[in-house]
C-alpha cells in the first residue's frame, strides 16, 4: 500500500496500462491531475484547441493503432465538448477513455458541490450514459485503480467503446492508501469470445452448400484483427467480399474477389451480387440503415449467418438463419476448420465468373478525361501516390462517399471515417490522433470545405504540436451532401448550403504556420501531394472543384439497394 493523491494514483494506472498520450484541455476542475502529470516523462500530453477535437484525435490514435486512445477534459463545458467526440466513439464502437474533472463530492477538506449548480458543473455521467459503454464517477482515492483498470478493460473487450471517467476534484486531491493491483472488478460483463460449436456447424452447411455465397466484412472484423481470417475464408469459398463503410479495409480492395462496400453510395456491383447470393455471412456489423438501404430489398434471396459479438446486434435490425456469437477472429477459424471439412470443391465456379462480370460491368469507371480536376480522378490519383501503409481519415459528406467509391483502401486501420454519427469536423482531429499513433506513415485528410471550417482551429495544434498531416479540401463552396439531396429530393429548390465566402484556406493556413497550396489542374495536385508528403509541416491543398458534382450511385432514402440510380 503507498500514500499517493487520487491524481497520482490516475496518473500512474495509466502508466499501467501503458498509455503514452493523452489529448486534451485543462481548466481548473482537472488541474490536480495535469499538475500530476507535469514533467512526466512517458506520458505525452497534446493540448487540442478544442475538446471536440481532443475526443477526434483520441478515436483517431485508436482506429489507427488499435491501442485505446485517451482524451481529456474539465468538468462543465470541457466535458460538454468532448460529448461528440464521445458519441462518435460509441457509434463507430472505438476504445476511447475520456477523462473529466467534476466538482467536489464530499471531501475531507471541501464542502460538498454535485448537484449544487456549482460553477462549471454539468452531470456529465448522466449526459454520456447513453453514449458510452460504461462510466465511472470514483468518491475516493482507493477506488482510482480498480476503476481505470476496469475501464480499460471494457473499453477495448467485447465491441470496443468509449468509456468515461469522471473524477471530483476532491477526490483528485485527496491523499489516501492505495493499492495497485491489477485487479478488475466488472461483475456481469462477460463478453462471449469462443463461439457455440453447434452454431459454427450449422453455418458451415450453409457455406458448404452455397452456389453463390457472398461475405459481408463490417467493422467488427477491422476490431478483431481478423482480415487474414477473412482472406482465407474468402479464398476457400470462392465467395466475393463487400464491405460495409466501416469494414473499408477490413479485405484488401484490390483483391481479386474484393467487390468494394454496400450501401446508399455503395460500389454498384457490390448492391448488384448482395440481391443474387444464396448465402450471406455477415461479420461484425450491426446492418446499419446506410448499408441495407430498405430492409425489404437487403439480400432477399440469402439465407443468413451473422457472426458479431455483440448479442445485441443479433436480430436488431436483420432477421437470421443462423447467429454466430464471438470474436470474429476466433468464430472464423473455427468456422474455416468446420467448412473446409465439409466443402465440396467446385472447380467450374460459375458464381466467380458471374462476379468478374458484374464487377466489370458496375464499377465505377473513369469515363472523364485524366486530366479533369474532378474528385473520383483526384482520389484514384491520390491512391497512386501514397503507399499502401498511408492512413486516409475523411470527413463527413460527398467528401466522404467519393473516398469510400474511388480510394481503395488496401490494408485494415487505412481508412478512417465516421460511419455511425456522421459527424462533420471529425477527419481532421483524427488524422492528428493517426498520426500521433503511427508517425512514420503518411496521414492525409480528405475534406469538404463545410467540415474543415468545424474544426480547423486544430492546426493551431498540428504546428504547435509538430504533427505535420495532410488535408485535401475538395473545395466545392456549398454544404454538397445536403445540396445534393435538395437538388434530386427536393427539386433543386436550395436552401442554406450556399457557403458564400469561405476563408481562403491557403491564407488560413498560413496563419496557423502551416503550409497551404492551392490547385488547379491533376498535374498541380501531383506536384502539391509531393511536396506536402515530403513536408515537416502540416499541409493544406485547397482544390476548387464545381459545385453541382454529384455523388452517384446513390440509394435514395427509402428505397432498396436495386433502386440504385445515377450514372457514374
Ligand atoms: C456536425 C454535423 N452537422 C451537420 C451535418 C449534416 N451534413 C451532412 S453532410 C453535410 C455537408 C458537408 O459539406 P462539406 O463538408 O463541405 O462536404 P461536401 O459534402 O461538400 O463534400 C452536412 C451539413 C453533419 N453530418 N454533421
Amino acid at each position: 500500500m503507498t500514500k499517493t493523491s487520487g491524481a497520482n494514483a490516475l496518473i500512474n494506472a495509466l502508466d499501467k496500462q501503458k498509455v503514452d498520450t493523452i489529448f486534451g484541455i485543462l481548466g481548473g476542475a482537472i488541474l490536480p491531475v495535469y499538475d500530476a502529470l507535469c514533467g512526466h516523462k512517458t506520458i505525452r500530453h497534446i493540448l487540442a484547441r478544442h475538446e471536440q477535437g481532443a475526443a477526434h484525435a483520441a478515436e483517431g490514435y485508436a482506429r489507427a493503432s488499435g491501442k485505446p486512445g485517451v482524451c481529456m477534459a474539465t468538468s462543465g463545458p470541457g466535458a460538454t465538448n468532448l460529448v461528440t467526440g464521445i458519441a462518435n466513439a460509441y457509434m463507430d464502437s472505438s476504445p476511447v477513455i475520456a477523462l473529466t474533472g467534476q466538482v467536489p463530492s464530499v471531501g475531507v477538506n471541501t464542502s460538498y458541490m454535485i448537484g449544487r449548480d456549482a460553477f462549471q458543473e454539468a452531470d456529465i455521467i448522466g449526459i454520456t450514459t447513453p453514449i458510452t459503454k460504461h462510466n465511472y464517477q470514483p468518491r475516493s482515492v482507493a477506488e482510482i485503480p480498480t476503476v481505470v483498470n476496469n475501464a480499460f478493460y471494457i473499453a477495448t473487450t467485447g465491441r470496443p467503446g468509449p468509456v468515461l471517467i469522471d473524477l471530483p476534484k476532491n477526490v483528485q486531491a485527496e491523499v489516501a492508501e492505495v493499492e495497485y493491483t491489477p485487479r478488475i472488478d466488472a461483475r456481469g460483463y462477460c463478453p462471449t469470445l469462443e463461439p457455440d460449436l453447434t452454431t459454427i456447424s450449422q453455418a458451415a452447411d450453409l457455406l458448404a452448400n452455397a452456389e453463390r455465397p457472398l461475405i459481408l466484412a463490417g467493422g467488427g472484423v477491422i476490431l478483431s484483427n481478423a482480415s487474414d481470417e477473412l482472406t482465407h475464408m474468402s479464398d476457400l469459398l470462392i465467395a466475393p467480399v463487400a464491405t460495409t463503410f466501416m469494414g473499408k479495409g477490413a479485405f484488401p480492395e484490390g483483391h481479386p474477389l474484393s467487390v468494394g462496400s454496400i450501401g446508399m453510395h455503395g460500389n454498384p456491383a457490390a448492391n448488384r451480387l448482395m440481391g443474387e447470393a444464396d448465402v450471406l455471412l455477415a461479420i461484425g456489423t450491426r446492418f446499419s440503415d446506410r448499408a441495407t438501404a430498405n430492409l425489404s430489398s437487403f439480400a432477399p434471396n440469402a439465407k443468413k449467418i451473422h457472426m458479431d459479438i455483440d448479442a445485441a446486434e443479433i436480430g436488431k435490425n436483420i432477421d437470421v438463419d443462423v447467429s454466430v456469437l464471438g470474436d470474429a477472429k476466433v468464430s472464423l477459424q473455427t468456422l474455416y476448420a468446420a467448412t473446409q471439412k465439409k466443402l465440396q470443391k467446385n472447380e467450374e465456379s460459375t458464381w466467380a465468373k458471374r462476379v468478374n462480370e458484374v464487377k466489370e460491368k458496375l464499377s465505377p469507371i473513369l469515363k472523364d478525361n485524366p486530366q479533369d480536376l474532378v474528385p473520383k480522378m483526384l482520389l484514384t490519383e491520390l491512391r497512386k501516390m501514397l503507399p499502401e501503409n498511408a492512413i486516409v481519415t475523411t470527413e463527413v459528406g460527398q467528401n466522404q462517399m467519393w473516398s469510400a467509391l474511388y480510394f481503395k483502401a488496401l490494408k485494415p486501420r487505412t481508412f478512417i471515417s465516421s460511419g455511425g454519427l456522421g459527424t462533420m469536423g471529425f477527419g481532421f482531429p483524427a488524422a492528428l490522433g493517426a498520426k500521433v499513433a503511427c508517425p512514420d506513415r503518411p496521414v492525409v485528410d480528405i475534406a469538404g470545405d463545410g467540415s474543415f471550417l468545424m474544426t480547423e482551429n486544430e492546426l493551431a495544434c498540428s504546428v504547435a504540436e509538430d504533427i505535420p498531416v495532410i488535408v485535401i479540401v475538395l473545395n466545392n463552396s456549398v454544404l454538397g451532401m445536403v445540396a445534393q439531396w435538395q437538388r434530386m429530393l427536393y427539386k433543386g429548390r436550395y436552401m442554406a448550403v450556399n457557403l458564400g465566402k469561405s476563408p481562403d484556406f491557403v491564407k488560413l493556413a498560413e496563419a496557423y504556420g502551416a503550409q497551404g497550396m492551392r490547385v488547379g489542374s491533376i498535374a498541380e495536385f501531383q506536384t502539391a501531394v509531393k511536396k506536402a508528403l515530403k513536408s515537416k509541416v502540416t499541409t493544406v491543398i485547397d482544390v476548387p472543384i464545381g459545385s453541382e458534382e454529384d455523388v452517384v450511385p446513390f440509394v435514395p432514402p427509402g428505397c432498396g439497394l436495386p433502386q440504385q440510380m445515377g450514372d457514374y
